[in-house]
């Protein structure tokens, strides 16, 4: 019997020494030491040994079985090492490898130029005012001195939605909303960005949808010097220190009197040259002494306070900057032409 024992022991040894993975380890103890193993198999036997044996054969099985434990536990241990090692290799995270660069947007280059003229606005105290895109047809026309037979409609020819419902053709309802809002006490400095539409057909200058920034002060003793060293002090901020503007005498039904803008080219500092066709000048904005009959429409009296206002396309202050000649270029999505307001 014990060399039955013996025989054993030597076969589950080799076994165990040959087992490459935990589960055939797990098969061997089941095999050599479970509760139908060779194991008690063996010992089962024990009633046929004389009395005197019986505690001999006992021990020495027991020995057999705690020495097969052991090597059992360290064969599983040095596998389950081996496994741990193979996955930490396998996970294993070069820390010297350069980091994946994450795919990083940038503002399109009609906002940055909104938000630069934004800027120069809220450095000088004013204020930015938003309001809604669809309109009433009095606030974008009767309240700004534009009646319905008015020539002046078809200046801007209007995306109406119904009768008297329409897509605001320009940001000034907004000041007219803003007024009527704070007036008579309060004086008003704002700008007013936003999108427009006008009913053209799309080309190099021209879109149904564009962009405006528009201003309005409205204060006791506003006078067109003041009208013309703010927008002085904008261009120059805008376009350089040496920047030079000049007013000539326009006319807007809303202003009185009114008064195109120029700066002049700064491309060519006032030379003459492809961009400005040789004049020196830039025409950036319209402007204007608001009309009394627009201040009464906001809620001011016209003999207590007076006002100017301006207004400027962002298309075309853009195309100025960056000498693009063609509007249609800012809503194509050409990443090649975005790409190029990168970080600007
Ligand atoms: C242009 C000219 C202008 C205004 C906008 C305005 C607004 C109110 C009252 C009076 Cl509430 N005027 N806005 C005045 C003069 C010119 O815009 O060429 N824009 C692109």
């Amino acid at each position: 019997m014990q060399e039955r024992l013996e025989a054993l022991e030597r076969e589950a040894r080799a076994e165990v020494a040959a087992g490459r993975d935990l589960d055939t380890l797990k098969d061997l103890r089941v095999r050599y030491l479970g509760k139908k193993g060779e194991l008690t198999q063996i010992l089962r036997q024990m009633g046929a040994l004389p009395v005197d044996q019986r505690p001999v054969v006992g021990k020495f099985a027991n020995e057999v079985r705690d020495r097969l434990e052991t090597l059992l536990a360290e064969r599983e241990a040095e596998l389950e090492a081996a496994s741990r090692e193979l996955r930490l290799t396998r996970e294993g995270v070069d820390i010297t490898l350069p980091g994946r660069y994450l795919p990083r947007g940038w503002k399109h280059p009609l906002l940055q130029v909104q938000q630069e003229i934004e800027d120069v606005f809220l450095g000088m105290g004013f204020t930015i005012a938003e309001g809604p895109e669809v309109e009433f047809d009095c606030f974008n026309f009767e309240l700004l001195n534009i009646p319905r037979d008015h020539p002046a409609r078809d200046m801007q020819d209007t995306f109406y939605l119904t009768d008297d419902i329409l897509l605001r053709t320009h940001t000034s309802p907004v000041q007219i909303r803003h007024m009527r809002s704070v007036a008579p006490a309060t004086p008003v400095k704002v700008i007013v960005p936003g999108r427009v539409y006008r009913r053209d057909a799309a080309d190099a200058t021209h879109s149904p949808i564009f962009h405006q920034v528009e201003g309005l002060v409205v204060d006791r003793g506003i006078s067109m010097g003041d009208l013309k060293g703010t927008l002085l002090a904008f261009a120059r901020q805008l376009y350089g220190p040496a920047t030079q503007v000049r007013l000539r005498p326009s006319y807007f039904p809303f202003t009185e009197p009114s008064a195109e803008v120029d700066v002049s080219c700064s491309f060519c500092h006032g030379q003459g040259c492809r961009v400005c066709k040789g004049s020196g000048w830039l025409e950036i904005l319209g402007s204007g002494m608001v009309h009394p009959v627009v201040l009464q429409n906001g809620g001011y009296d016209p003999e207590e306070v007076s006002g100017f206002a301006f207004g400027m396309g962002i298309e075309r202050i853009a195309m100025l900057k960056y000498g693009v000649d063609d509007l249609r270029l800012f809503y194509q999505s050409d990443i090649r032409f975005l790409r190029q307001f990168e970080g600007v």
